[in-house]
């Protein structure tokens, strides 16, 4: 067994409808904490799934027997931003992490996110895909949301949606409001403060898999149009109001 390269952190994973995939998600996720940090937790987060993620959720957290896993419930559903600030707000550790429940990262690859931290001294490391698992009117609606966060704030990144990140608490404890609840606005708004308060931003390349059970429900037309209405609000309270 290597020796652990982390002394603490806090993980979470935002779950929606995710009864056939959490399971196996945490089981690999575990060993992974295990031999790479000392001290972790994982927090759950249902957001108001209408399956039976919340019995797999208290299963889970009964097989391990441990304070370490923690269950946080929305009822009804807020969607993905909401959950990522559930998880955001209430880690407890120096360093956090969170990815999709849905087994298309590879959770081990946090080792390589841990390193790069560590070889930069970088407050937040964000994953690019190396081969995404997605349809190509996804890749370029991506690329042109990118390309207007560009033009806006002048954020260059590979793939500012991808849901793999390692980040200081200090950036949450600094940044104490994020707004966006619905849509997929979260990780753009939560990397344009990041970069405004003057935080070191690095990437690195993740592995993407395709999702084999449930079903995706993070870029239907509805989230789309509420990330870019979200999008241009945060511009102009930026440039017309103080932020
Ligand atoms: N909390 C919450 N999580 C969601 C919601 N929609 C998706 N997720 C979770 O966010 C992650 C990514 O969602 P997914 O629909 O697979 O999006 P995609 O892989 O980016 O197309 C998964 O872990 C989902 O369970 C939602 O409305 N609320
Ligand atoms: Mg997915």
């Amino acid at each position: 067994m290597n020796k652990p390269i982390l002394d603490e952190l806090s993980v979470f994973f935002p779950c929606y409808n995710e009864e056939k995939n959490i399971q196996n998600t945490i089981s690999k996720a575990i060993p992974v904490l295990n031999e790479l940090v000392k001290k972790w937790e994982i927090i759950l987060i249902n957001d108001g799934s209408k399956d039976n993620t919340a019995t797999v959720l208290e299963k889970i957290k009964k097989q391990y027997s441990k304070d370490d896993i923690s269950i946080i419930t929305h009822n009804p559903n807020r969607g993905y931003g909401g959950a990522l600030k559930s998880g955001l707000y209430n880690s407890k550790y120096q360093w956090i992490t969170f990815t999709d429940s849905d087994g298309q990262f590879d959770f081990s690859e946090i080792s390589n996110l841990i390193k790069k931290q560590q070889s930069t001294k970088a407050d937040l490391v964000i994953g690019y895909y190396l081969s995404r698992q997605v349809s190509k009117t996804t890749i370029i609606t991506s690329k042109i949301w990118e390309l207007i966060v560009f033009i806006l704030f002048g954020l260059k990144v590979t793939d500012i949606d991808c849901g793999f990140k390692l980040i200081n608490k200090k950036i949450v404890d600094t940044i104490p409001k994020l707004e966006a609840e619905r849509g997929a606005f979260i990780s753009s708004e939560f990397l344009i403060k990041a970069k405004k308060a003057g935080f070191k931003i690095v990437e690195i390349g993740v592995h993407h898999y395709p999702r084999t059970e449930g079903k995706a429900t993070g870029r239907n037309i509805k989230v789309i149009l509420k990330s870019f209405s979200d999008l241009f609000r945060l511009w102009f309270k930026i440039n017309f109001h103080r932020a």
